[in-house]
């Protein structure tokens, strides 16, 4: 058996964190063969629930489990964490502006980065989940000047997740026949899922649907599912947010199959033309613990104005919150 390997959670007693912990702690995260310590951060009112989590994770006598952490200090949650999933977030309360929402985040997400700056293993995993995902995750970054910004990512896993199975169901198809999708940009309205390279079956999926359900039903469709979640169910996605990070984590960790792409929002470096200063979701292949941009796609006009788009927006979500960087 390996040794141990820390993995922080915050939000812990959230939702989503109700659904992934377990995942974690049963081994589909890291592998059958890997234990963890579960490091669990959460707001001190809900230290009580958490413990509660705490009581199920061990009524589990999961043979991975080798530790639990519970704690209100994100020093201790992310003290020598391999892996860090940020999950708990400030939501959207009503009346609350854009602006508002990142600025109240930035005060969750620069305090977290500093403290995985100072107390994390030097290549942590970091994957922001918490919305507004993206610029939380530059926004910890960006107070983490000591560690490698690419140790910074954003989940849009479950967009790519969604726009598989979505382009499975329109085409009679198992969302393992699909392949070569990709999810540009912010996890957000404006995402773009491209499905200029994605086949099923192998055979290009443009040719198997029609150009006004690909722009006009596809698009959007992807791009609302979270709404409409939330409409059918009374509350966000969970167990689908948990499984994607599960999916994120474990491809960055274990590495991607050959010939095969996910998407994650990662630091932009130019590459596709988008400027270096957000985290942008792109197409990457991983392998040994690290991860790297598909190169070479052709990027057409219609994509090229969506992808144009997805980053304005997040150009302007990094106006926003640029005061809250570390100087
Ligand atoms: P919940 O409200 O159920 O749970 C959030 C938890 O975070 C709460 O227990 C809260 O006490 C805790 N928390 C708040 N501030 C904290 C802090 N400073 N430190 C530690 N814990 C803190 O929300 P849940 O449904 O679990 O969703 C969590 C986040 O995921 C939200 O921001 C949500 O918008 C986001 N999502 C992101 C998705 C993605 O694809 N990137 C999809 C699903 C989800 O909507």
């Amino acid at each position: 058996m390996k040794a141990p390997v820390r993995v922080a959670v915050t939000g812990a007693a959230g939702q989503i964190g109700y659904a992934l912990l377990f995942r974690i702690a049963s081994g589909d995260m890291l592998g059958k063969d890997q234990p963890v310590i579960l490091q669990m951060l959460e707001i001190t009112p809900a230290l009580p629930a958490l413990e509660g989590v705490i009581m199920e994770l061990n009524d589990c006598a999961f043979p991975l489990l080798a530790g639990t952490v519970a704690t209100d200090d994100p020093n201790v949650a992310f003290k020598d964490a391999d892996f860090a999933l940020l999950v708990g977030a400030m939501p959207r309360k009503q009346g609350m502006e854009r602006k508002d929402l990142l600025e109240a985040n930035g005060g969750i997400f620069g305090p977290q980065g500093k403290a995985i700056n100072d107390h994390a293993s030097r290549d942590v995993k970091v994957l922001v989940v918490g919305n507004p995902a993206n610029t939380n995750a530059l926004i910890a970054q960006q107070n983490a000047p000591d560690l490698d910004p690419k140790c910074f990512t954003a989940m849009v896993r479950l967009d790519h997740n969604r726009a598989m199975s979505q382009l499975a169901e329109k085409t009679g198809a198992h969302s393992t026949d699909v392949k070569g999708i990709t999810i540009w940009g912010n996890h957000s309205s404006t995402q773009y899922p491209d499905l200029h390279q994605a086949t099923v079956n192998g055979k290009p999926a443009l040719d198997q649907v029609d150009q006004d359900w690909y722009e006009n039903t596809y698009i959007p469709e992807v791009q609302q599912r979270g709404a409409a979640i939330i409409k059918a169910r009374g509350a966000s996605s969970a167990a689908s947010a948990a499984s994607a990070a599960i999916d994120h984590m474990r491809s960055w960790a274990l590495g991607t199959t050959d010939g095969e792409w996910i998407s994650m929002g990662i630091p932009s470096d130019g590459s596709y033309g988008i400027e270096p200063g957000v985290i942008y979701g792109y197409p990457v292949t991983c392998k040994g613990g690290k991860y790297e941009i598909v190169q070479g796609l052709k990027i057409n006009d219609f994509s090229r104005a969506r992808m144009d788009a997805t980053e304005k927006e997040l150009r302007e979500e990094r106006a926003a919150v640029e005061g809250l960087f570390a100087k």
